[in-house]
């Protein structure tokens, strides 16, 4: 059987890029792939992490022949402090991130630009915080819950409030381990100190800082953007969308929104909605306004109101390179700094909008949520302002696009879950439709496939090959990040994917009736991954480190991915990666993040770089897990 219309190929995904790539060349434009060359090979102390610069003595890097640094440290103390900076850095991100959204959410107002779109989320939130609701404005609440939100980023005493979200079991590791997280602020100032020159050379607790620094992340800062975000922008709920560059229009004004943070890009996307800007653009000759959505972004706004997403990370170069992007406006992480020089190939604008993302050549409209609105008009006047500038000989827009069906927070997922049964669910749902399921051995288990994509691989081709295997055998699977972008472009979205699945997932996936993929957000709701796994953990009354689930980054980049993976190992699941983090200059790191913190948290790294074996190592444990579970 030959796979239906809505699925496509990795070679037809890298015939556009070759067709783009073209294009790049026609203008003289230099494209990642060039800088790839010029890079390699890539320095081999910076990539086994043993290269030392904490200091000016420095830097300092391991040999044979030079086994420690001037100060003594070893390969093993450099590895691990290098590691647990990038912990630092990706807790620090999306922690960073929900800390502004919890700012807005402090000023909403009825009048204002933004408003409680999710009042249900906002009240069991206040509920959990113990946070008075009786006769109380929702406006007023939404201050105190934000107050409160904003508190665990410095308070002076205390662990993270959402950790008692998860299950008593792995609540009892944390604390015995000591890493219960304090302030997230707190974990990530102490991951810097214990790293500075001359304090902690034992990579055993550097690793074990990691852990909690990363749970501040997961448990903290990313929790906190999801429930926040959900609160002011609404829980997300399936819808169906497109995806690929093919959503570019060649007759419209094309709007890419980049990056990270809701706050821009909803009214980006609010303000290309006014009827006075689509009449406007009419007049310029174009039959209206396209925007669509790239990287975390593109999940943000295509789970909330269906805006089509052109593609993931190693995208950003593509949409500008069909020549029909008018502008492309960014905010936080993820952004090349490639970008403006490639824009001026092209008429495309390039806007970033936040203080803390700027980027030589940009035009810098500083965005401020008291006059979002009105800024984000301004912005899509000038994108109109700018169709007449296109130039005709310099377009190339691929046709590939694929429908999606996007939009499964766990709410979703629980939802749908009831359809299986049509048992009663309280209020809060039940997983045990799909712990029945899993303990039939009609699903085997579950995987979170998450992360950016990479040129240190073939992009992509990890991810789809991945997918495809694990939905033969019978493995359900939920998608984040750059990730489900890939599973968007291939066509795994949608309900036609059943055709790459064994019988069992196929027929959950027709009773029920999802895709076999659910989409679960951006990358800071792998939170929500988090909560899903909890959830079915708890309702099968055993620990998340039990449970057949595990967690993929097949071709992750960035130090948000290295926070995230600690966080998951944290959770108790295991990491399968198909890109090894930069330690191997020490075989005691090594033996530590793949063995050592099975004994910290129950889980640990498997690192494959060939999907292939990847997916072997995953079935594996998925086994193993199911067989201590005696099913
Ligand atoms: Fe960035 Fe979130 Fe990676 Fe994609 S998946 S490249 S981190 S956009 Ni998070
Ligand atoms: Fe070298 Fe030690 Fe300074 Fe690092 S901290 S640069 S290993 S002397």
């Amino acid at each position: 059987m030959k796979p239906p219309e809505n699925i496509t190929t990795i070679e037809q995904m890298e015939a556009d890029n070759a067709m783009l790539k073209q294009n790049a060349c026609a203008v003289c434009a230099e494209t990642y792939d060039d800088r790839v060359k010029a890079q390699s090979p890539h320095c081999k102390f910076g990539e086994g992490g043993i290269c030392c610069k904490n200091c000016s003595m420095g830097p300092c890097r391991i040999t044979a022949k030079a086994p420690r640094g001037i100060c003594g440290a070893d390969a093993h103390a450099i590895a691990a402090r290098n590691y647990l900076r990038s912990v630092a850095a990706g807790t620090s991100s999306h922690s960073d991130h929900a800390r502004e959204i919890l700012h807005v959410l402090r000023n909403a107002s009825p009048e204002g630009n933004y408003k409680i779109r999710d009042e249900q989320k906002l009240l069991s939130l206040a509920k959990e915080w113990e946070v008075p609701t009786e006769g109380r404005d929702i406006y007023d609440i939404a201050r105190d819950v934000a107050d409160i939100g904003l508190m665990e980023f410095g308070k002076p005493e205390g662990t993270q409030r959402f950790v008692s979200r998860a299950t008593p079991e792995r609540q009892k590791v944390w604390a015995e381990q000591g890493i219960l997280p304090r302030a997230i602020d707190r974990e990530v100032v102490t991951a810097m100190h214990m790293t500075h020159m001359g304090n902690t050379a034992d990579a055993e607790f550097l690793v074990r800082q990691g852990l909690r620094t990363s749970i501040a992340n997961g448990w903290g800062g990313s929790m906190l953007g999801t429930e926040v975000t959900d609160i002011l922008f609404g829980t997300p709920t399936v819808r169906t969308t497109e995806g690929n560059l093919g959503v570019l229009e060649k007759d419209m004004v094309n709007i890419v929104v980049h990056g990270h943070d809701p706050v821009f890009s909803e009214m980006v996307v609010t303000a290309a909605e006014v009827k006075e800007l689509t009449d406007y653009a009419k007049t310029k000759g174009a039959k209206g306004i396209n925007i669509v959505g790239l990287c975390c972004t593109a999940n943000e706004v295509a789970m909330r109101h269906g805006v089509r997403m052109a593609g993931n990370f190693l995208q950003q170069e593509n949409a500008i390179l069909t020549g029909v992007v008018e502008m492309m406006c960014v905010d936080i992480q993820c952004i090349f700094p490639a970008l403006p020089q490639l824009a001026e190939c092209f008429h495309t604008k390039f806007v970033t909008s936040s203080p803390i993302a700027r980027i030589p050549g940009a035009t810098h409209i500083e965005f401020k949520p008291e006059t979002a609105f009105q800024q984000a008009k301004d912005i899509v006047k000038m994108a109109v302002d700018n169709y007449q500038n296109r130039e005709a000989s310099k377009v190339c827009i691929p046709p590939s696009k694929k429908n999606a069906v996007v939009g499964y927070p766990t709410e979703q997922i629980i939802k749908h879950l009831d359809g299986v049964t049509n048992s009663h669910v309280d209020e809060l749902g039940s997983y045990k439709p799909a712990i029945d399921a899993i303990k039939a051995g009609v699903l085997r288990g579950a995987v979170a496939i998450v992360g950016c994509n990479n040129p240190r691989v073939r992009p992509d081709y990890s991810h789809f090959e991945i997918m495809k295997e694990l939905l033969q055998n019978d493995i359900l699977i939920v998608a984040t990040g750059c990730a489900a972008q890939v599973a968007t472009k291939a066509g795994l979205l949608n309900y036609d994917a059943k055709y790459y699945c064994g019988a069992g997932l196929r027929r959950v996936c027709e009773l029920v009736h999802i895709p076999p993929i659910l989409h679960m957000g951006a990358c800071v709701d792998i939170s929500r991954m988090m909560l899903l796994a909890t959830g079915i953990a708890k309702d099968w009354g055993v620990d998340t480190t039990q449970i057949p689930v595990v967690g993929c980054a097949p071709e992750w980049m960035s130090e948000k991915a290295v926070s995230i993976a600690n966080y998951v190992v944290s959770t108790g699941l295991d990491v399968y990666l198909g890109i090894e983090p930069q330690v191997s200059g020490s075989a005691q790191m090594m033996e530590l993040i793949t063995e050592g913190t099975r004994k910290i948290t129950g889980a640990g790294y498997i690192i494959n770089t060939d999907p292939h074996e990847l997916v072997k190592n995953i079935l594996a444990g998925i086994e193993a897990k199911r067989t201590a579970l005696g099913i």
